[in-house]
């Protein structure tokens, strides 16, 4: 018999796992788990905290669409909230215009000059390159060589890259698109940012481009703040997303600045560069693996909760009974609107409405306390509970007497329901109240 009565209420779970209910614990296992996956992933801390509260919050708040698992319902929030903070990206205009790239060193900015560079030959703009890099030789090399690749002027060696930039604007004038590469730094500095405010100042260009390695992680956040709060970027590229990196440090820079990514670099060769695509960056950022673990893990939880469903109403039928059941059944009770038809025969709930739902969970807090001060005897066996302990456990835990007793009373008045369900005539009501017979 408990079997089947086991059977029934996996059956039952099962229709709750769809109901447009959303069990606390479940919610908080798969946010915990969605912040160790944009951890990893690289995404900052703090934001990490922003997007899980604002996930948690409206899988509580919010329905399941028709047809919609909870688990489905808690990933499409997901999805949502990070596109939120991503946004969808921006293509870059085709249209004349000046073009400054920045960045700290190594990110990628002269590569992906060339790459731009091409991109706007392929559209038919006649493209030309400045190279204010001037603290560096190779630099401009670099640039020279890169250009020659692509068949395109460009301009620099000299020492000052105001001067340079200058001159490039003057010596270009009859370009549709000037992109002026500048120099990095092996962190943030004063007059790396002097510089930068200086060279926009000159070139007034369109776009402002903040050039990120794919890994580089939380720091991106700082570095993107930092040029943003210099010289206003309107735009992030991502490179090096060929490369294991996830990239989360994007939605950092990204959520700092409030720019969009304009597209990413997915090679060294000239033609490794690609749309930004939103849905593909988050689901590489989250890993289809991470994905996968995070259904399988809330599938468990579901699990756990049907195990002690089933443990509880074994206990029902069996007439044994502790504080820490009738605790466990309460907390059932509260969490689980669907089961109503439970609900009907125990004492402790009764039918529970909205707001008695809300009363329980109440209770529960105020018996958690109460409970946490006793001790495991006085949990299993509650009838030893007289005057001296009563007034201990509620010092104990910061209560009155009466609260005390209003548990003890809540308790005996299950009890006594308990033994009653433990006749058959009762099991027989039981088992047809909730259809199982
Ligand atoms: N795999 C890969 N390497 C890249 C990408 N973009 C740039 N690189 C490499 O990164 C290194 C630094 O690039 P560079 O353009 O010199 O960076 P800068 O210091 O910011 O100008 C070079 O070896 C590039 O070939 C990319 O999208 N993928
Ligand atoms: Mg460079």
């Amino acid at each position: 018999m408990l079997k089947s009565f086991g059977e029934s209420l996996r059956s039952a779970f099962r229709k709750i796992a769809n109901a447009p209910f959303i069990d606390r614990d479940l919610i908080k296992e798969v946010t915990r788990d969605i912040q160790r996956a944009l951890i990893s992933g690289d995404v900052n801390v703090k934001l990490v905290l922003e997007v899980s509260k604002q996930i948690e919050k409206r899988s509580l708040e919010e329905k399941p669409l028709p047809g919609m698992s909870n688990r489905e319902h808690v990933l499409k929030i997901l999805h949502e909230e990070l596109a939120r903070i991503l946004g969808t990206g921006r293509e870059l205009a085709v249209k004349k215009q000046t073009i400054m790239m920045v960045g700290l060193y190594g990110q990628g900015k002269t590569t992906t000059c060339g790459k731009l560079a091409k991109y706007f030959q392929k559209k038919g703009m006649k493209v030309a390159l400045i190279a204010a890099d001037v603290h560096r030789p190779a630099a401009y090399n670099q640039l020279k060589q890169i250009a020659e690749g692509i068949n395109a002027p460009v301009y620099g060696g000299g020492k000052k890259a105001e001067k340079v930039v200058d001159e490039g604007l003057k010596k270009f004038s009859k370009y549709d698109i000037i992109i002026i590469d500048t120099a990095g730094r092996h962190a943030l500095e004063d007059d790396l940012i002097k510089e930068m405010k200086k060279l926009a100042k000159i070139s007034r260009p369109a776009e402002k481009i903040l050039v990120v390695d794919a890994s580089v992680g939380q720091q991106a956040g700082t570095q993107a703040k930092a040029f943003n709060d210099a010289i206003g970027i309107t735009g992030v590229i991502l490179t090096k997303m060929d490369g294991t990196a996830k990239g989360g440090g994007a939605l950092s820079a990204v959520a700092e600045t409030g720019a969009p990514i304009l597209c990413i670099g997915t090679g060294e060769r000239m033609d490794d560069l690609e749309k930004f695509d939103a849905t593909r960056f988050l689901s590489r950022l989250l890993g289809m693996g991470d994905l996968q673990t995070l259904i399988e893990k809330a599938e468990e939880a579901a699990k756990g909760k049907e195990k002690s469903i089933e443990k509880t109403a074994q206990k029902m039928l069996s007439g044994k009974f502790t504080l820490l059941d009738m605790y466990e059944q309460m907390e059932l009770l509260s969490g689980m609107g669907p089961f109503q038809k439970l609900a009907d025969l125990l004492p402790v709930g009764g039918k529970l409405k909205d707001e008695d739902v809300h009363e329980t969970q109440k209770k529960l807090k105020r018996f958690r306390t109460l409970m946490d001060s006793m001790t495991k005897k006085e949990l299993e066996n509650p009838s030893i509970i007289k005057a001296s302990r009563v007034k201990r456990i509620a010092r104990g835990a910061g209560a009155e007497a009466r609260d005390v007793k209003e548990l003890l009373r809540h308790y005996n008045m299950s009890k006594k329901m308990m033994k009653s369900l433990s006749n058959r005539k009762m099991q027989k009501k039981l088992l047809k109240q909730l259809g199982m017979q």
